[in-house]
């Protein structure tokens, strides 16, 4: 027998022909028909229908998209780096790290914060940022809370992870780790569909779910209680990553071209088809058009120079002020969801248990957070050099690897080190030819170096920390 709830419920999904996902309803056991109900409960049957129909989506209009301006490499100015390190000593500024992703194409059994990322001690992707954010509350002699999004899906683990490794050596209240929201995946005829008897597919729901997920776990009130105005947004993925950039920070509270919101980071593409967004105008607004997208025509489009037209990669770094957060979670504002075709394992009756398609069978809806730079009344873009800030772990081998990652990692470290008059071995095409790493503790940026001892030549092949 199903409760009044229990069947409004069921009606619902019904009408919306949905009902297969109750077809086990009546073998469960108590607790495991709670839990699938529960989680029925939680599904916007609007959104769905919505979804389902081909909506809740943005289209570009690729007709008129221009590239974006940006603040070209090196035009940032003193007065920006004085104002960001005046927010920093002050405390303003929050660290905020979306690891709420699957990892799937690093086949890296576990969250990926936990993978090891550094060139010579292999340090995990969270120690490499705990140890940034406490040398950077260190030279501002302020806090920096961390906030981390998780998933339900890596929240346990994540958790575990950080209590094992005693939160870095970090104050544990100064560290906020909260899970993101999930989202059915459906199949290509838009039916729900059961991961096991008494659960459905879900995936998370996306980096943009951060927005939502903020304001729900109470971090958003924390960073208010906490007198943080601004957040430095990055990627789980970036060992390079500089998380208390004065500048940039100084530009994004501070430019007239900014409206101090929502500020990004950019690098020139390496090539046409690198995997990363590119920053665009759209109707006066600053959009990231995502490279799967974008037309092949405008990706591959050039200037007179033969320089890409669309060349201001995404590096997904932003600078988020905690007010517009705040004023987006008000209401009913919802970014919108893309679309992804995925292998999605789902429960099989015949067999009775869960496939593992070899073939996309489902869709996938995510939200973007870069969608909300065009809810910004001003939006800025600022150039990093990519030696500097970009090198990330994504895929197994290749480009975006961990092997590419060292390498870059070496060559940021060996170009600090020549700035000092360091001998640092090359390659013929540029790269170092030695294994450098350089703790956080040690430099910040290049300009730290002066006060480190250091070697006077490096040979190649050598392996050295700093
Ligand atoms: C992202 C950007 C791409 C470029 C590139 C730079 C998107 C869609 N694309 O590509 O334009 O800027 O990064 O490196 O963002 N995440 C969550 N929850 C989710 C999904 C993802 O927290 O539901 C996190 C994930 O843990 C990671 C980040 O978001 O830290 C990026 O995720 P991704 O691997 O899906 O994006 P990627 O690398 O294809």
């Amino acid at each position: 027998m199903l409760s009044e709830t229990e069947s409004n419920i069921a009606d619902a999904f019904a009408s919306q022909g949905q009902a297969h996902v109750l077809r086990h309803a009546n073998t469960l056991t108590a607790t495991a028909r709670e839990a699938l109900f529960a989680q029925l409960a939680q599904i916007d049957l609007e959104l769905l229908a919505r979804l389902i129909a081909g909506g809740g989506d943005e289209k570009v209009n690729f007709a008129t998209l221009s590239p974006s301006p940006y603040i070209a490499l090196g035009s940032d100015g003193a007065n920006a780096r004085a104002l960001g390190e005046e927010i920093l000593r002050a405390g303003k500024v929050a660290a905020f790290t979306v690891a709420g992703g699957q990892g799937t194409r690093l086949g890296w059994k576990g969250p990926k914060g936990t993978y090891p990322a550094t060139v010579v001690t292999g340090k995990p992707l969270f120690r490499v940022f705990a140890e940034q954010i406490t040398a950077a509350e260190n030279r501002y002699a302020s806090a920096m809370p961390w906030y981390i999004m998780t998933s339900p899906l890596n929240d346990d683990e994540t958790r575990a992870y950080f209590r094992d490794n005693n939160w870095f050596g970090r104050n544990p209240a100064d560290t906020f780790l909260f899970p993101q929201g999930t989202m059915p995946s459906i199949t290509f005829d838009g039916k729900l569909m059961l991961e096991t008897p008494s659960s459905l597919a879900v995936n998370p729901d996306g980096h943009g779910g951060a927005i939502r997920a903020l304001h729900a776990s109470g971090a958003l009130e924390d960073m208010k209680a906490r007198g943080i105005a601004h957040m430095s947004y990055f990627q789980v993925d970036n060992p390079l990553v500089r998380i208390a950039d004065a500048s940039f920070i100084g530009l994004h509270a501070g430019s007239t071209h900014s409206s101090g919101q929502m500020s990004s980071k950019m690098v020139a593409k390496r090539d046409a088809d690198e995997k990363v967004g590119v920053f665009c105008e759209s109707a006066g607004k600053t959009i990231v058009v995502e490279y799967s997208d974008m037309p092949a025509e405008l990706t591959n489009a050039v200037d007179a120079q033969g320089k890409l037209r669309f060349n201001a990669g995404s590096i997904a770094l932003h600078a988020i002020a905690v007010a517009f957060m705040d004023q987006l979670t008000q209401g009913d504002f919802a970014l919108p969801f893309h679309r992804a075709k995925k292998k999605v394992p789902y429960w099989c009756d015949v067999q009775s248990k869960v496939h593992e398609p070899n073939e996309s069978n489902a869709t996938k809806f995510e939200a973007f957070v870069f969608d909300a730079l065009a809810l910004a009344a001003k939006s800025l873009v600022m150039e990093a050099a990519r030696v500097e800030e970009f090198a990330p772990i994504k895929n197994a081998s290749g480009a975006d690897s961990p092997a590419s990652s060292h390498q870059i990692q070496s060559n940021r470290n060996g170009g600090w080190l020549e700035q000092f008059g360091v001998k640092v071995p090359r390659r013929e095409n540029g790269d170092v030819d030695a294994r450098i790493e350089i703790l956080a503790q040690t430099a910040l940026e290049a300009v730290d170096l002066a006060d480190a001892s250091l070697p006077r030549e490096i040979k190649a092949g050598e392996e050295i920390v700093l």
